[in-house]
């Protein structure tokens, strides 16, 4: 039998945990032939919430799931660990600031760096879902100095699918004949989904739409800001399609992206594209041998550079703030 992968999750009693966990159970992350192992992290007063979550886990009486332990704490969590999807993060509250927010996530990322680099399987990949994400990953990246830093990534997958939807609404076509979209930045509403390159049946995304006015005004901010879209129409943040982006990303970090297309997903800069080196921002990429490489020799027109700048510039400011703070 094959030896089953350990899939740490962390925030496991919270919305997108409960919307993840059984996807993960079922398959859906790593394939269907690979059997799972789960280690889920909660905070105390979570914990039982948890193990409610656990004993549904039981009851769908997956095949591939060969196990669910529990821990409140980081070391334990970590413990030989393959996947680990880091989603639960201090949000932000009523009267915030920035260095508050990042200082509460410092409390929350550095020790579980600190336990992936401590106990983590030499394989180990991680993405970091809780916001601020890529931030968060870059903290829990630097107190993890043996793992390799490519394998800290953050999730822009929720925001590329999102681009995806609202591009192929508007020409009126399927998903499946937009390839190569981009979400560049950061995870926030400075991010930029970038169509100049997409592929819309052999022309392409921004000449598909040809309406500029529509790219500025209503595509960018529309995709920029459907996080706050959804807590208005729903009253709850987004997390099936959360979920859904999360397991995409790893699926994909895992088995490959398809031939001729590619995804988004944040990952540490080589400094491409202008991106200092070693911030983790979003990138066209494809994954190839288990591996996240950024497409090269895209040319990037004025308006692309302003927005792609913008973003990186967020980065490159919440980096020096949590350096700051000696979080990295
Ligand atoms: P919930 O508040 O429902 O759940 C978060 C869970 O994390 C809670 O159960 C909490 O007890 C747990 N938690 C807090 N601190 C922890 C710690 N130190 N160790 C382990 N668990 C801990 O939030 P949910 O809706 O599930 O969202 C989780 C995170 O995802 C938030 O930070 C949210 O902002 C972020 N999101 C990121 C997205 C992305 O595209 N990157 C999109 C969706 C989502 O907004």
């Amino acid at each position: 039998a094959q030896v089953p992968v350990n899939v740490t999750v962390t925030g496991a009693a919270g919305q997108i945990g409960y919307a993840l966990l059984f996807r993960i159970a079922s398959g859906q992350l790593l394939g269907a032939d690979t059997p799972v192992k789960l280690r889920l992290l909660e905070i105390p007063q979570a914990v039982k919430a948890a193990e409610g979550t656990a004993m549904e886990l039981d009851d769908c009486a997956f095949p591939l799931l060969q196990g669910i332990d529990i821990f409140d704490n980081p070391g334990q969590a970590f413990e030989g660990s393959n996947v680990a999807l880091l989603v639960g993060a201090r949000p932000r509250t009523k009267g915030m600031e920035r260095g508050d927010l990042l200082e509460a996530n410092g409390g929350i990322f550095k020790p579980q760096g600190e336990a992936i680099n401590a106990g983590a399987a030499d394989d180990i990949r991680v993405l970091v879902v809780g916001n601020p994400a890529n931030t968060n990953a870059l903290i829990a990246q630097a107190h993890a100095p043996d793992v390799p830093t490519e394998r800290f990534t953050a999730m822009t997958r929720l925001d590329h699918n999102r681009a995806l939807s609202q591009l192929a609404k508007k020409l009126g076509v399927s998903i499946n004949e937009i390839k190569k979209l981009t979400i560049w930045g950061n995870h926030s509403a400075t991010q930029y989904p970038d169509i100049f390159h997409a592929e819309v049946n052999g022309t392409t995304g921004a000449k598909a739409v040809g309406d500029q006015a529509w790219l500025e005004n209503d595509f960018i901010p529309t995709v920029a800001k459907r996080g706050a879209a959804i807590i208005e129409a729903r009253g709850a943040s987004s997390a099936a399609s959360a979920a859904n982006a999360a397991i995409d990303h790893v699926y994909d970090w895992v088995n490959g992206t398809p031939e001729g297309d590619w995804t988004s997903a944040a990952i540490p800069s080589d400094g491409s594209y202008g991106v200092p080196e070693g911030l983790i921002s979003s990138f066209p990429v494809v994954s190839r041998n288990g591996r996240w490489e950024i497409v090269q020799g895209l040319d990037i027109d004025e308006f692309s550079r302003g927005r792609i700048d913008a973003s990186v510039q967020e980065l490159s400011e919440e980096r020096d703030a949590v350096k700051k703070l000696g979080l990295i």
